[in-house]
């Protein structure tokens, strides 16, 4: 048998209804994720990476190679080119209801850029909206929160995060610790293999040859649901109503949740086995920067005893921090107070990853060919050949 036929998987009728979990259905250049150590892109496992600078993780996703110190420049010099925006996307953006979510004006804001883009080449197009991101997150921040668009002050030549930061210019924040703080996150936000409900979506959509920001779109929406994306605000929303790090007092409320049949924000993966080295990243972070944080207090005592208390239930498989148990309580020390902005951050940080995986799909797998239009197969049930008589 040559390698072409070589059996991943044999199939059974177990292997239906169940969100393709372990169903092999591609490859991917860019990360993988054992259950064990969590991701690692293009072979570096993330806590080697966490520290590097977000430009050239993004470098990696698209190269497969960390760049040199010239390329590193030449690819900050290509971003910062590329970093502009219409003007009329503000526009838009200001005629959006404010009741929306910070999703849903993301979704918004990636489709009218799409709108305004002339080129129709993947590669370029995926750059260009990782380079105008920081831009488009400031403006939506800006304009729901009342603070007026001001697309002139951007200097996209600072690098991602910082523009980002000083075009925000958050009142009262500290420049230097969000930037560390957002550049970890996004750098730990990037990928995460080939098969997370949003990155899956987005390249489905792209084999259809919706270009990519119809196909970055459908990735946000799918990234915008609680179980997903959306955890991380769940998360803090959660931590905020538990309220103290008291230990018999949050396993108290834990258990109210789970007797209620909520989900624990924060725990648990489809994939992982073990706690997510981007948890304990983060969590060492917290430990580093603000370990009297009230918030990171309650996250630590969360972590302490809620994977006890999952592993008494049989029917999860994993019952340990997942990446967003304590991202959200980061970005509000750093000054972002409402969870509902929580999830465009991952989503901006996700743009590189699905980005550099829709051009490996639409160009590079197949001896360039692409992977042909999604169409899975599904068996037919409850319906039984009939005739109109
Ligand atoms: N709290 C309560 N129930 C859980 C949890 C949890 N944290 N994790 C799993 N379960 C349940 C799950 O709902 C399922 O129940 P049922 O059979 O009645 O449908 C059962 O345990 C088996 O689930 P698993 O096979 O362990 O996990 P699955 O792969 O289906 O789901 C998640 C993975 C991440 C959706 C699930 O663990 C979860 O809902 N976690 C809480 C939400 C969360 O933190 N999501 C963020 C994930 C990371 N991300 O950013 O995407
Ligand atoms: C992700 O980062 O996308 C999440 O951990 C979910 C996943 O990998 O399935």
């Amino acid at each position: 048998m040559g390698d072409d036929d070589e059996i991943l998987l044999e199939l059974t009728k177990k292997h239906l209804n169940i969100g393709l979990r372990g169903v092999p259905v591609g490859t991917c250049r860019t990360s993988f994720v054992t259950p064990e150590q969590g991701v690692h892109y293009c072979g570096y496992p993330i806590k080697d990476l966490a520290e590097l600078r977000a430009e050239d993780v993004v470098y990696l996703l698209f190269h497969k190679e960390l760049p040199t110190l010239d390329q590193s420049e030449a690819f900050r010099r290509e971003l910062s080119k590329r970093g502009t925006i219409n003007p009329a996307v503000v526009d838009v953006l200001h005629t959006l209801p404010i009741e929306g979510h910070p999703m849903h004006w993301l979704s918004i804001g990636i489709q009218t850029l799409g709108m305004y883009c002339k080129e129709d080449d993947w590669r370029s197009n995926a750059l260009n909206l990782v380079a105008q991101m920081p831009i488009l997150m400031a403006l939506i921040m800006r304009i729901r929160e009342g603070r007026g668009a001001n697309l002139e002050a951007s200097q996209p030549e600072l690098g991602l995060i910082k523009n980002f930061v000083n075009l925000l210019n958050l009142p009262g924040a500290d420049h230097e610790i969000m930037s560390k703080i957002l550049s970890t996150f996004f750098v730990l936000h990037m990928d995460h293999g080939g098969g997370n409900l949003s990155t899956f979506t987005g390249k489905a959509v792209a084999s259809g040859h919706a270009g990519l920001h119809s196909s970055m779109v459908a990735a946000m929406n799918a990234l915008s649901g609680p179980l997903h994306g959306r955890a991380n605000q769940a998360t803090l929303e959660f931590v905020k109503s538990i309220g103290t790090d008291n230990k018999e007092d949050v396993e108290k409320f834990v258990r109210a949740e789970l007797m209620a049949k909520r989900p624990i924000f924060g725990f648990g993966h489809a994939v992982l086995r073990k706690e997510d080295p981007r948890a304990t990243i983060q969590l060492k972070l917290a430990k580093e920067l603000c370990p009297e944080d009230k918030n990171i207090k309650i996250v630590q005592t969360l972590n302490e005893i809620v994977p006890t208390i999952l592993s008494e239930i049989p029917k999860i498989t994993n019952p340990n921090a997942n990446v967003d148990l304590v991202s959200g309580s980061l970005l509000n020390y750093i000054g972002f107070t409402k969870p509902e902005y929580y999830t465009t951050f991952f989503g901006w940080a996700r743009t590189a990853g699905i980005g550099a995986q829709i051009i490996d799909e639409r160009m590079v797998l197949r001896e360039g060919k692409g992977v042909p239009i999604y169409r899975p197969k599904y068996i037919a049930e409850g319906q039984k050949l009939r005739r109109l008589d």
